[in-house]
């Protein structure tokens, strides 16, 4: 009766953790992350083969050795097994190396940083998380949106990632790998939809108040004209992003709507990189290396 009750209790919760997968990293829809749920459930299955036995194995021994039974052989003096021993350090030494393979593999594999090999042309697109919303910007189009990113389907997405806030961690769950957006430096990432969709789009570090609103939409179009179309869409707005109206957009703001810009200035994104970039640190650089030597003690 217990046995029952437990078995539907356990199924009940199994039920619900597997409803959780819609639209998360178990329902992948890009070639990185079909190769990341791959590993999980290879590396989840390779532990399982300890870890079910010892489940078994723990509830065996507590009825096989229960008060009130004797007809057990009484071995006072038992204090080793062959047998036991090897299984105990074979069977988790060969799952070690098998999942140390894999992972040495699937770490170069799926290393962020490395470019996806694809027909198609890539496509760039510049990433900074803001308080609390996220910044996209198409150099090679001229364009910029806010909590909204398109892309074809089927086309390599090159990202550039930023942060102009605390750090952050871009992440399209059913596309793949997560990567820390920071202050100061650019992280890159390379994704790619293996279909047409409408992706979840998170920052998977908290950041503060406004964190919950920080979501955006990762549109795969069907065909490069549908992304064309948006192209399109996001040009005849006549806002510009320049240094000006950056300052406005970078003021705190919880729940941003999507916005667009029709025009983007010329390497705003390195001038968000660099603006926490000490200005004296140049001029310090050219002391160092003795261009106008200060006198002896003086300092600045
Ligand atoms: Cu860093």
């Amino acid at each position: 009766m217990l046995i029952r009750n437990l078995s539907k209790a356990a199924l009940a919760i199994f039920a619900i953790l597997l409803s959780g997968c819609e639209g998360g990293v178990l329902d992948p829809k890009g070639q990185i992350g079909i190769d990341e749920k791959h590993l999980i459930v290879v590396a989840t299955l390779l532990m399982l083969i300890v870890v079910i036995p010892v489940i078994f194995m723990t509830l065996y021994f507590a009825w096989k050795y229960r008060d009130g039974r004797d007809q057990e052989i009484y071995a006072p003096k038992w204090a080793h097994s062959k047998n036991i021993e090897i299984v105990v350090w074979l069977v988790p030494i060969v799952i070690v190396i098998i999942l140390g393979v894999i992972t040495w593999g699937s770490t170069h594999d799926l290393d962020p940083y490395k470019p996806l090999e694809h027909e198609a042309k890539p496509i760039t697109v510049e990433v900074v998380s803001l308080n609390w919303k996220w910044l996209f910007i198409y150099p090679e189009l001229g364009i910029a949106s806010v909590n909204e990113l398109a892309f074809p389907a089927n086309v390599p997405v090159n990202f550039k990632i930023t942060s102009d806030t605390a750090m952050n961690s871009f992440f399209i769950p059913q596309l793949g790998s997560q990567i820390y957006s920071m202050a100061g430096m650019a992280t890159q990432l390379h994704l790619i939809a293996n279909e047409p969709g409408i992706f979840n789009g998170i920052s998977a570090n908290y950041s503060g108040a406004g964190f919950t609103g920080m979501k955006f939409k990762a549109i795969a179009t069907a065909t490069a004209e549908d992304f064309d179309a948006w192209v399109a869409k996001v040009k005849k707005q006549s806002r510009k992003l320049d240094s000006q109206s950056y300052k406005a957009l970078a003021i705190e703001s919880e729940n941003n709507p999507v916005e667009y810009y029709g025009t983007v200035s010329k390497g705003m994104f390195n001038q968000i990189v660099m603006q926490y970039m000490h200005k004296d640190t140049g001029m310090d650089m050219s002391h160092h290396s003795g261009h106008s030597s200060p006198k002896n003690g003086e300092t600045e």
